[in-house]
């Protein structure tokens, strides 16, 4: 069975299979965890990113591509890119912010991937409420292992700062 569990920490100094990024579509870097994976990676992750959007343009919300982690001790990054809270109805929202950790979920088995840490997508400068996140982002990740996990046995939400880590830890039950 797949292990589900959540800590605090900064994504960028964990070696799991792979890590997720909250990115934007044109994938080129931003603020945030986006930022720090930037920073930490290397110019190898911009330069895979670069070759993706001139092949595929830019990322569509919900979707996921997946590069290397350039310097970072993890295996790969998968980037996807969460919904902006207010731009779409709320259901929209919630079955966008699903389809981002089912995308990475997906790509993180085809790399026949053991383990992936996530970080609290679309929580930070997208604004959508942390506690609905990470009720969404349990509940997609918990049908996706549900369904057929492949190779995943580790899922890691990482939470950056105390509320996520609060409500990751209640809903949890840990
Ligand atoms: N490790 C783990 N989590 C982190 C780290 C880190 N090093 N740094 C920040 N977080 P955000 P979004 C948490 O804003 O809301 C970027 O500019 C942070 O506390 O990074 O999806 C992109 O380029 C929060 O809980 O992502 C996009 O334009 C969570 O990561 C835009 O922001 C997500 O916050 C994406 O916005």
């Amino acid at each position: 069975m797949t292990r589900l569990e959540a800590i605090e920490a900064d994504i960028t100094t964990l070696a799991v299979d792979v890590i997720v990024n909250a990115a934007n579509s044109s994938l080129m870097g931003g603020g945030g965890v986006d930022g720090a994976i930037h920073r930490a990676g290397g110019p190898d992750i911009r330069d895979e990113c670069i070759a993706i959007v001139e092949r595929h343009g830019p990322l569509p919300t919900g979707r996921a591509v997946i590069t290397t982690a350039g310097r970072m001790p993890a295996g790969h990054v998968v980037h996807t890119v969460g919904p902006v809270w207010g731009t779409v109805d709320e259901h929209e929202a919630v079955d966008l912010l699903a389809s981002c950790y089912r995308s990475s979920l997906d790509l993180a088995r085809d790399a026949l991937a053991a383990s992936i840490a996530f970080p609290n997508i679309s929580t930070g400068v997208y604004h959508f409420p942390k506690r609905l996140a990470a009720e969404v982002a349990i509940q997609a990740v918990s049908d996706w292992v549900g369904d057929d996990p492949g190779t995943v046995e580790s899922v890691t939400f990482v939470c950056f700062d105390r509320d996520n880590l609060v409500f990751y830890r209640d809903l949890l039950r840990i």
